[in-house]
């Protein structure tokens, strides 16, 4: 087995939870264009990058607009996402994740985010977790969102280590599929029936050594 000698990460369901936050902007956007939108809907925006959001909603609300339109909509969504972003304190990152983060950069491993989100830096710096990435890829620097590889390979490439020595950590199926694509190893956080292609599944990183997880990988 080929030894792992950098993690990427991704971020939103991964290490913070702004999935919730994600939700209530999308809610007040459907609400805004006249129809409601579930928590159980919201299930299918996970990991997906924004435009692609935007056309599972207006397809839940039965709705079509231009590409001009939609921008704008993106955009207001987006304007709402930041209210509550803006409000994150170091608190919300999620249990155990701190722990985990320590322990791997001291153990020198690599680490990079590789997050769908254009908004990840704020969220790092008001979170206080931009000091553990030796690389960050964003929204914003790639061209094909995930189950695409280019994501996860841009962060092996910028911390210099082949994709067959990376582990990633992703709470969505299309980003489980991505690390597959970059014949990256992957971690599951979640559910293990969403998560079943990954080559483990753990609930979350409380109680969860670095040491302790890759021995179920050699
Ligand atoms: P933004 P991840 C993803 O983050 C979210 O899971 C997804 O719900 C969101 O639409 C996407 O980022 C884009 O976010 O609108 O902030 O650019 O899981 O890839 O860290
Ligand atoms: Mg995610």
């Amino acid at each position: 087995m080929v030894k792992i000698e950098a993690f990427i990460f991704d971020l939103d369901g991964v290490l913070v939870d702004t999935a919730k936050y994600h939700y209530l902007a999308w809610r007040k956007l459907a609400n805004e264009l006249g129809f409601d939108f579930s928590k159980e809907e919201n299930e299918q925006l996970k990991g997906i990058e924004r435009m692609q959001s935007l056309e599972i909603l207006l397809k839940i609300g039965g709705m079509d607009f231009s590409k001009e339109k939609k921008q704008q909509l993106a955009a207001q969504k987006n304007k709402y996402y930041l209210i509550f972003i803006s409000k994150m304190t170091t608190n919300e990152v999620l249990p155990g994740v701190r722990k985990f983060l320590d322990e791997a950069k001291s153990e020198g491993f690599k680490m990079a985010l590789g997050s769908a989100s254009k908004n990840a830096g704020a969220i790092l710096r008001k979170t206080d977790l931009e000091r553990y990435f030796d690389a960050i890829i964003d929204g914003n620097k790639i061209k094909n969102a995930k189950p695409d590889p280019e994501i996860f390979l841009k962060g092996a490439g910028a911390v210099n280590v082949q994709p067959s020595k990376c582990l990633v950590f992703e709470d969505a199926a299309a980003g489980i599929q991505a690390a597959i694509n970059a014949g990256m190893r992957s971690a599951g956080i979640g559910d293990p029936t969403t998560l079943c292609a990954a080559n483990v599944v753990v609930p979350g990183f409380v109680g969860l050594t670095v040491y302790d997880l890759l021995r179920l990988f050699y």
